[in-house]
């Protein structure tokens, strides 16, 4: 077995777990660790090997995937021991969610290590892992994405570079997070009004998915209005969406259901419409939030 097919995952939590576990199954020799060590056993069990400390984890392997709860945490346990001098000459993958600075921060450190730093997001939950059309995002040199290629085509198919500016692949995860839980908020207020005429809310789900690309245009239209900054001609205004919004707090009302999500984006509306947008496109919000 070459050394290109080795590789240590730090961080065993349900991700870490998976992406172990499919690196595995993939003919790679993986090396494990984990503060919790227990919850290696499975994977120790399927041919995995459990390394004694973070340190003999990065010794193990040229690539180093790092999945924890957050980048201090990454820090703090690269920190123990030898770990962090053991990374030079190696390539950190660090898939754990962060923040732009965060990444930014990470490199940094880890090129001062004398390590190749890929920062990289992982759009999927746990047993989305491993699909020809799993998405990541990721950040960093391109010598550091050409060193990781390999292994991460291994854990999504649809692996998507945006480029030497580190902190790109956290920008886009925490933006497209910000448009999937907006989504799920009002997913979930739907299902409210779903229960209170006592409709199944699983056809909710499935009609959601059904007109998925109807609703991706509408977004895909709202971005092209802020990017051309031509937020004239509306088909469907701040003041049309305002009704909208006012007549789910009514019927929250009628139904005696929570209002908080409809409140909160009434309110948002109202910012806008007073601040004399009322007769531009949705997008026009914006200027508000700036
Ligand atoms: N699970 C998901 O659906 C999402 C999908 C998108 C990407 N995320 C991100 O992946 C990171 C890991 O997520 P996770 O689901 O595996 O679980 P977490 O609870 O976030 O992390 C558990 C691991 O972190 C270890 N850990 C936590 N704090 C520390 C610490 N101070 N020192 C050392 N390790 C720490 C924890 O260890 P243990 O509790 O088992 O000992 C687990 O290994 C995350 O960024 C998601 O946003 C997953």
């Amino acid at each position: 077995m070459t050394a290109h097919k080795n590789v240590s995952v730090i961080g065993l939590g349900p991700m870490g777990a998976v992406l172990a576990r499919t690196l595995l199954h993939s003919g790679y020799k993986v090396t494990v660790w984990n503060r919790t060590a227990e919850k290696a056993a499975a994977l120790v069990q399927e041919g995995a090997i459990l390394a004694e400390n973070p340190a003999a984890a990065v010794q193990a392997s040229p690539v180093i995937i790092t999945c924890l709860n957050n980048y201090a945490a990454t820090r703090s346990v690269l920190e123990t021991g030898s770990a962090a001098g053991d990374l030079h000459g190696r390539l950190f993958l660090e898939l754990t969610t962060g923040t732009p600075q965060d990444a930014r921060d990470a490199e940094a450190w880890a090129n001062s290590l004398g390590a190749a730093y890929l920062d990289g997001a992982l759009l999927a939950t746990p047993r989305q892992i491993g699909k020809p059309d799993t998405p990541i995002f990721l950040a960093g040199s391109a010598d550091a994405y050409q060193q990781g290629e390999a292994v991460l085509k291994v854990l999504g198919g649809n692996l998507m570079y945006m480029g030497t500016a580190v902190g790109a692949a956290a920008a886009w995860d925490l933006s497209l997070l910000s448009g999937l839980f907006g989504l799920m908020a009002g997913f979930l207020q739907g299902a409210r009004i779903f229960e209170s005429e006592k409709l199944p809310v699983h056809e909710l789900g499935n009609m959601i998915q059904l007109i998925a690309p109807v609703l991706g245009e509408m977004v895909r239209h709202e971005g092209m209005v802020i990017s051309n900054n031509d937020f004239g001609n509306p088909q469907s205004s701040l003041q049309t969406c305002a009704v909208s919004m006012a007549l789910m707090v009514r019927q929250a009302k009628e139904a005696g259901i929570t209002n908080e999500v409809p409140q909160f984006l009434h309110q948002l509306l109202d910012k806008g419409i007073k601040a004399g947008y009322g007769e531009e496109q949705l997008g026009a919000l914006i200027k508000s939030m700036r």
